[in-house]
């Protein structure tokens, strides 16, 4: 399936996941005008109406937005830039930086092993991480050879059990690293959330899509 079928003919489907992504999308969405019916952070409902007629936003797990969007099941979505990294498909168009949800992705190891520790001279590392394909491009682009150790999530926990040394995860403050003995020794990219599309919507619903993403970058400018 490629066509755009999110939301019918006319409607707008906006595909967003539970957690840091919907709590920071939905003040901007509301600054942008689109304002769920029912509160999506307590409703259990995974296809909620908004005030706008035709737009409904979809509840999904974060790794999976791509996934619906390049297929056409949401004409747009929110995913982090982490996510969109990793995702190996190119059916989907990133229209805007949202420039919320804003972390970085950064390769840490523990602090003993950071103090004797020189990446210049790395040829081949041990990593445990969620991101085993934008850790692999990383490396490999450098020279560096990589023996991956795919994780779900908790990676910090990695190092202090003896799965790898370093680790490749997304740090906002710093403090989950710093309470498990880690520190960062390599930043790979500047991450926030950005609004992808279905490529067959922008050509078949582009009046309404393109009215609503409008209305998104305004509000995210007037956030700056
Ligand atoms: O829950 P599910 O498994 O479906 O997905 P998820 O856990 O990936 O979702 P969620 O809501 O936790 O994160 C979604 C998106 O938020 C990520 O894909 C990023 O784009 C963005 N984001 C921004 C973050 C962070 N900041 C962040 N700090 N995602 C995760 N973290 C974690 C990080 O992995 C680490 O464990 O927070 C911890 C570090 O935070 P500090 O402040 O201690 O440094
Ligand atoms: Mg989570």
């Amino acid at each position: 399936m490629s066509a755009g079928t999110g939301n019918g003919a006319a409607g707008l489907n906006i595909a967003l996941s539970k957690g840091r992504i919907l709590e920071e999308s939905l003040p901007l969405l509301a600054r942008a005008g689109v304002v769920p019916v029912e509160n999506p952070l307590q409703s259990r409902k995974l296809v909620i109406d908004t005030n706008l007629p035709g737009v409904q936003i979809t509840i999904i797990r974060a790794a999976d937005v791509p996934t619906y969007v390049q297929f056409g099941a949401a004409d747009l979505g929110i995913a982090g830039r982490d996510v969109l990294m990793e995702y190996e498909g190119d059916g989907l168009y990133e229209l805007l930086d949202l420039r919320i949800a804003r972390c970085r992705l950064m390769v840490a190891e523990p602090a003993g092993l950071a103090a004797r520790d020189d990446p210049k001279a790395w040829t081949r590392v041990r990593v445990a991480t969620k991101y085993v394909n934008i850790t692999r491009r990383h490396f490999a682009a450098k020279g560096i050879q990589t023996d991956l150790i795919k994780l779900y999530g908790s990676m910090e926990l990695a190092p202090l059990v003896g799965l790898s040394e370093r680790i490749v995860d997304l740090v906002d403050t710093g403090n989950t690293l710093k309470a498990n003995g880690l520190v960062e020794v390599e930043r790979i990219a500047d991450i926030s959330a950005w609004l992808v599309a279905n490529k067959a919507s922008m050509k078949m619903k582009h009046v309404p899509l393109k009215a609503l993403v409008d209305r998104l970058a305004r509000a995210v400018g007037s956030n700056a």
